[in-house]
């Protein structure tokens, strides 16, 4: 375990996970060309499955392997997929001396792929359980919801001993969002991971192949072999057999896990996080079982933009009431500042800051915490960027713009909304620095920067942050949109009387 790994690449996402020319022992591999009829590759355990060796089989017509029947079924059932769709089919076949086996064949890069396992007693996935899973789904209010149920669901199907929901961030680190799991383990929930844990091509390969599995961490990979040595390696993303990273089984093994089933959730075209099942002792994930997971990512996939937008909504009507206010103050017949002035405490509610200034015609005015003037005229400088900035939310001005140190204190945090395009004019909120207590599973440091190894500790490992506001929301940022459209209707006001007066 302690030897250095062998690796042929120089970064981790340099690993080429979808071509390793090997697959997990606990099934066969047969694939078939362009023609659909001779094999081009064949996995070295063959005979354990099909009774013929796999270099007797490459080069072979497939149908002779798996018999007529089978092989004009497997066809047929491809060519009736919808255009476009990942094609792939499960089947029945019987091995030498009776062995009941299911085949499931797809169809990628113009190769026909057969995953050929021995049929085990599977827990019971059966449609039924998938409905009873996906029926819980209907009270979920919230992603967080979805994710609680998801979890619960599945791992009553599947029988793992830890099941969780992984939420990825924007920097690729992640984030268990919800977990179930049996009571002699320890919790993972709230516990942050580094993105170097799940590399950039890893999360690409669940963007396409949502449904993965490793029957035991501990397992030596079968070669496959090519009828012609000089072919290109097969691309294996959506075979259920393929051989994973040996840096990822050395993770599970260093996590005291055998095996796993992974499936990844996608929201609006991005890999937002994955339901990950563990069991401390090896388990082979059947046909039916992937199944029902595929079904459930699915369901909670497509869930999940949905849900994301209600509770941001909900939340945006929760701030309705402050918003309405603000806007009939706007119409007071006094100057726009003096009337935002007036307002401070709906102006401060709005997006929960304890501070706020408003720069109106070159003067600023300060209300509530703040940094000083003449700091906030330095962030002014900092943040006008462009004529059509949007508004920019940061909770960690001071860590990118060192030069303004002094704002630390009160102003870590800063909302920017521009008013016009052009001049100073715009409202800034002011949020605290709160130093925190982030928990990681393991120290985040311990990949050194470009390493090839797993870390060995998951032991829980604090990060104190310093230098950050709380978080600014999406939320935040539309109620500050909301403002601004108020504010410029009263400034066409104020535009339009100006140039009755001239008249
Ligand atoms: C894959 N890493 C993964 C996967 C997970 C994690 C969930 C998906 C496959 C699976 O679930 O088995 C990470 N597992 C976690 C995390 C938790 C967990 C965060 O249980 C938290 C509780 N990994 C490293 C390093 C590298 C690396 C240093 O630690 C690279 C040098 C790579 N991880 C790596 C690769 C894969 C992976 C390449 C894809 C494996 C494959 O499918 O071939």
């Amino acid at each position: 375990h302690s030897q250095p790994l062998p690796a042929s690449f120089a970064r981790c996402e340099d690993e080429q996970i979808h071509v390793p020319d090997a697959i997990q022992p606990h099934g066969a591999l047969l694939a078939a060309g362009p023609d659909d009829a001779t094999v081009t590759h064949a996995s070295a355990n063959l005979a354990a499955f099909l009774g013929v060796p796999a270099t007797a089989a490459l080069g072979a017509p497939l149908a002779t392997l798996i018999g007529r029947a089978a092989w004009e079924s497997i066809l047929d059932r491809l060519r009736s997929a919808a255009p476009g769709a990942a094609a792939s089919c499960t089947g029945r076949l019987e091995g030498p001396g009776g062995t009941r086996l299911r085949v499931r064949a797809h169809r990628h890069a113009h190769q026909l792929c057969l995953d050929i396992v021995r049929v085990e007693p599977e827990p019971d996935a059966t449609i039924e359980a998938a409905r009873g899973v996906l029926e819980t789904f209907r009270v979920a209010r919230t992603p967080s919801e979805l994710c609680d149920l998801a979890v619960h669901g599945l791992r009553a199907v599947s029988g793992y001993d830890r099941v969780f929901a992984y939420r990825f961030g924007p920097e690729g680190d992640g984030e268990v969002v919800a977990e179930e799991r049996d009571a002699s383990l320890p919790p993972f929930l709230g516990l942050r991971y580094p993105a170097a844990d799940i590399p950039a091509q890893a999360r690409q390969h669940y963007l396409r192949q949502r449904v993965g599995s490793v029957a035991d961490a501990g397992y030596v990979p079968v070669p496959v072999l090519a009828a012609d040595p000089a072919a290109p390696s097969l691309d294996l993303t959506h075979s259920a057999l393929r051989s994973v990273s040996p840096i990822h089984r050395r993770y599970m093994r260093n996590m005291r896990t055998a095996a796993s089933l992974t499936v990844g959730l996608a929201s609006r075209m991005q890999l937002w996080g994955m339901l990950v099942c563990h069991h401390a002792t090896p388990r082979v994930a059947g046909p039916d079982l992937r199944a029902v997971a595929d079904m459930v990512g699915t369901a909670v996939s497509v869930m999940l933009a949905g849900l994301a937008d209600a509770e941001h909504e909900a939340m945006r009507q929760g701030h309705a009431a402050t918003l309405r206010t603000l806007t009939d103050r706007l119409a007071a017949p006094v100057p726009l500042a003096d009337a935002l002035v007036a307002a401070e405490a709906d102006l401060l509610h709005l997006v929960d800051a304890p501070g706020a200034a408003i720069s109106l015609g070159g003067t600023i005015r300060c209300l509530g915490s703040t940094p000083r003037p003449t700091d906030i005229a330095r962030i002014l400088a900092v943040l006008q960027l462009g004529p059509d900035a949007g508004p920019v939310a940061l909770d960690d001005l001071v860590l990118r713009h060192p030069a303004l140190e002094a704002c630390r204190a009160q102003g870590s945090g800063v909302l920017f909304l521009p008013l016009s395009t052009s001049g100073d004019d715009a409202i800034l909120w002011f949020r605290p620095e709160q130093s925190r207590i982030v928990p990681w599973g393991g120290d985040p440091a311990a990949h050194a920067e470009g390493a090839m190894e797993p870390r060995t500790s998951f032991a829980a490992w604090q990060q104190v942050v310093t230098g950050r506001s709380a978080p600014w929301s999406t939320v935040d940022l539309a109620l500050a949109r909301d403002l601004r459209t108020a504010i410029e209707a009263r400034m066409a006001v104020d535009l339009r009387t100006e140039v009755e007066q001239l008249r």
